[in-house]
């Protein structure tokens, strides 16, 4: 592989978890990277549980390439915050919903950190917004992925007027 096809294909996002059991509402911010061609990584890294390996992903991930960091977890989720305090990348926080307190939890762990350390915080299971805040941050450097945002921008307002249509007729 040339220099520069090894590079386009570089994880630009990192996409990580406190578990594995977060994957299937994580799953979505993937699913939006892949429709804008955003390449990115996944992998579990629990501020609980493994603490030296957390802090040491979000120390190395600038270096490595990555252009913004999309953490996810549930509970008393810990994780985008200590991210956020040890990499100078944008941090996109997902609250995880587990089986208690309907997300609240996770919500409040990951939206109120102290000024000086943000954590753009999506709402309560909302990794599909945090891919695409992800492929915004990159857009705002990146001519074509701005002009595929704008695209789809079109057409979610042309689903939505077509709703309105449909209503009126
Ligand atoms: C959090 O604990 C994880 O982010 C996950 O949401 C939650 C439960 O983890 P498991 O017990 O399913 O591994 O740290």
């Amino acid at each position: 592989m040339s220099e520069a096809a090894a590079e386009s294909s570089a994880p630009q996002v990192g996409i990580v978890m406190g578990s594995d059991s977060d994957w299937p509402v994580m799953e979505a911010a993937a699913e939006a990277l892949d429709e804008f061609a955003v390449p990115y990584e996944v992998d579990v890294v629990s501020a609980h549980r493994m603490p030296h390996e957390m802090i040491a992903y979000g120390e190395q991930a600038a270096g490595r390439g990555l252009k913004a960091v999309i953490a996810g977890a549930g509970g008393a989720a810990h994780l985008p915050g200590m991210l956020a305090s040890v990499t100078p990348l944008p941090v996109i926080g997902v609250p995880v919903p587990l089986k208690y307190l309907d997300g609240m939890d996770s919500l409040l762990s990951i939206v109120q950190m102290p000024a000086g350390v943000p954590v753009a915080t999506v709402s309560v299971g909302g990794a599909r917004n945090a891919g695409l805040l992800a492929a915004r941050i990159l857009a705002a450097h990146d001519a074509e992925l701005r002009a595929r945002m704008e695209e789809f921008q079109a057409s979610l307002r042309e689903q939505a007027a077509e709703k309105g249509r449909r209503l009126r007729a």
